[in-house]
């Protein structure tokens, strides 16, 4: 066990248990012309965890730890996605829509796929999730389970919304979260604030938050 420093206490970080999990970094939140841009939103402030985010997962992969892609995706019938969803808000293209980087958040579409600069590599998982949570529908809880994996350490976007979702969810199954502060961002900076406070309040009701760094340390 090694005592990362983190709040609101140090975390208990078993690497051989921990799975990097990375949140959503795909073109359609990140890049110009996706689906974050279509909701009225100001792109660049995710691109710029996108360094400290390579640094982990050089770090994670180099210690040959299990790295687990998600992508908010939809089937291109659209039948995993609900009314509910696709029609909510006055957004300038809904989900399946065709937009600059292809159907917005439809499967195998260019916009879909994970940002260049955290390719996943062969062996790791890569998880298409229809919901806002990444355990929500999909695989995800027993292929931790069948490798023993206990922690999760999060990175990814946005911090409120797919971030959060994941992380409370993992909580409720039993696994201990991490949240690396750098390696998340949100399109508004108060959200991000109260996301990272709510985590780790109450003694870690929900997980911890540390800087990448502290991490990266730990790696070491
Ligand atoms: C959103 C996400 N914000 N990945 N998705 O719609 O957080």
């Amino acid at each position: 066990m090694i005592a990362v420093d983190a709040q609101p206490f140090a975390f208990p970080f078993d690497p051989a248990r921990a799975a990097l999990v990375i949140i959503d970094m795909q073109r359609d939140f990140i890049e110009p012309g996706g689906f974050g841009e279509a909701l009225g939103n100001d792109v660049r402030r995710l691109e710029a965890i996108v360094p400290a985010c390579q640094r982990v997962l050089g770090a994670w992969r180099a210690r040959g730890g299990l790295v687990v892609h998600t992508r908010e995706s939809h089937a291109s019938d659209l039948s995993d996605c609900p009314p509910a969803k696709r029609l909510r808000g006055q957004p300038a293209l809904r989900i399946g829509d065709r937009g600059p980087m292809g159907r917005i958040l439809v499967r195998g579409e260019p916009g879909n796929a994970i940002i260049p600069e955290l390719a996943p590599r062969a062996g790791e998982v890569v998880l298409d999730k229809p919901g806002k949570g990444a355990f929500h529908a999909t695989s995800l809880d027993s292929r931790l389970r069948e490798r023993d994996i206990a922690q999760l350490v999060f990175m990814g976007v946005t911090t409120e919304v797919c971030v959060q979702t994941t992380m409370r969810e993992a909580n409720d199954r039993g696994y201990e979260g991490l949240l690396l502060e750098d390696c998340t961002e949100s399109y508004f900076p108060p959200f991000k604030a109260a996301t990272l406070e709510m985590v780790r309040a109450q003694g870690a009701i929900v997980g911890w938050t540390a800087t990448s760094g502290a991490l990266l340390e730990a790696l070491r």
